[in-house]
């Protein structure tokens, strides 16, 4: 299997966490890309040009990252990520905040990226406070264990200190700084930090 990502993907960097979880590293080969430039490859798996995209064995490919690490927590031999019992909604609802914190930060990155005169301050001022929102419900209601709700957290996390690092953060969420900090030394964590 082919695992397309980039360095700086928190999505990307969602599925090659749970992979190295799951010990898939021997079976899934990733493949560095750069979506803007459009690489065949890439679009053959992933028609919107976007990563990440799996392609498996028999040539089928899954895009999006919520779809792809399910797919791997499936067929891996770790530790459930997705639990299938009683808690399974409240750690869905966990990741769900900190995917809203993934998207609305890329969107304010690439929003940032545009020239001034054409950025949308009504956009980047919803976005700043929906990421905000999102950190205050993981803030009062911090993940249990290592499920795919705390990958999504600390993916999320940082990637918000990797491109729009705020010095104000870490006072406006402790509990949640404190949480994380737990995790920056864990193998999966560490290697796939975005540089
Ligand atoms: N919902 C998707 C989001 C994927 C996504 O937005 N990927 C970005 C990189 S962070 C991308 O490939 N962008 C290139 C493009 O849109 O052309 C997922 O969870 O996988």
């Amino acid at each position: 299997m082919r695992l397309f990502y980039s360095d700086a993907s928190p999505f990307a960097r969602k599925c090659r966490i749970v992979l190295r979880e799951h010990g898939l590293l021997d079976r899934i080969e990733e493949v560095a890309t750069v979506p803007l430039d459009d690489p065949a490859d890439l679009r053959a798996a992933a028609p919107a040009g976007r990563v990440p995209a799996l392609v498996l064995d028999d040539g089928r490919a899954l895009t999006d990252s919520k779809l792809i690490t399910e797919y791997l927590d499936a067929i891996g031999g770790g530790a459930k990520l997705y639990p299938q019992g009683a808690e399974r909604w409240a750690v869905l609802q966990r990741a769900m905040h900190a995917e809203t914190v993934m998207e609305m930060a890329v969107a304010t990155r690439q929003e940032q990226l545009r020239p001034e005169g054409q950025r949308s301050p009504l956009w980047l001022d919803r976005w700043r406070r929906g990421i905000d929102g999102a950190l205050g419900a993981l803030e009062a209601d911090p993940p249990k264990g290592f499920d795919i709700a705390a990958i999504g957290a600390v993916v999320a996390l940082d990637y918000l200190d990797f491109r729009l690092p705020d010095p104000a953060r870490a006072a406006r969420f402790p509990r949640l700084g404190a949480w994380a900090a737990e995790h920056v030394g864990r193998a999966s964590v560490a290697e796939t930090r975005p540089r």
